[in-house]
């Protein structure tokens, strides 16, 4: 069993309802169990911006779904709630990323883990340091990485109902 870290994304249709959706596919996935949700948070949107807030949390799991099985079945969870990707960081119904897979790293065009951007972005640190404050990303650990980055833009929104 790996120890995986999830990051959920969704800024269009009922944000909320596509989170508790997403969740709740999640805790479906074979070979896979549920551990952890941390708590909701409102975001200003990164990279695109002219496009409304999201809603972002992230969850732990623990899986002995292979790195590619998982992907395949995170990228099911965004077909399922009917995500059209039209703009690079554009609007989404639900985004599912893999932010870390146990100890692995690895990259090549289809994955990479950990997730390329996650030390650029307040709206998956926050919420992960929730889930676990020792994590280290890329040899910094994740509370140094949030000191580096600028906290606006976030704010709690609540538990996941
Ligand atoms: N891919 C590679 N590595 C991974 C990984 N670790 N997890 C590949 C998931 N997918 C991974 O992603 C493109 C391809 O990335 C996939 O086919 C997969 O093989 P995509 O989801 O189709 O496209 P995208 O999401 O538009 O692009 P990208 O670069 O993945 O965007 P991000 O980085 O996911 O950012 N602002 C706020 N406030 N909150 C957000 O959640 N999200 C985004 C999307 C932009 N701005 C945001 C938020
Ligand atoms: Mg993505």
């Amino acid at each position: 069993m790996e120890s995986v870290y999830l990051g959920l994304g969704t800024n269009l249709g009922d944000k909320e309802k596509n989170l508790k959706e997403a969740v709740e596919l999640i805790s479906n996935f074979p070979k896979t169990e549920l551990i952890k949700v941390s708590k909701v948070y409102e975001t200003e949107p990164w990279g695109y911006t002219e496009q409304d807030k999201f809603l972002n949390l992230c969850l732990e799991v623990k899986t002995e779904l292979a790195p590619y099985q998982l992907l395949a079945e995170c990228q099911g969870v965004e077909k399922d709630l009917d995500r059209e990707r039209k703009i690079r960081w554009g609007p989404r119904s639900i985004d599912v990323d893999i932010l870390l897979y146990g100890d692995l790293a690895l990259s090549d065009q289809k994955l990479t883990v950990p997730h390329p951007r996650i030390q650029e972005r307040v709206f998956v640190l926050k919420p992960l340091a929730e889930l676990d404050k020792k994590l280290v990303i890329k040899g910094r650990s994740l509370l140094e990485w949030i000191e580096l980055l600028d906290e606006q833009g976030i704010k709690e929104y609540g538990e996941l109902g």
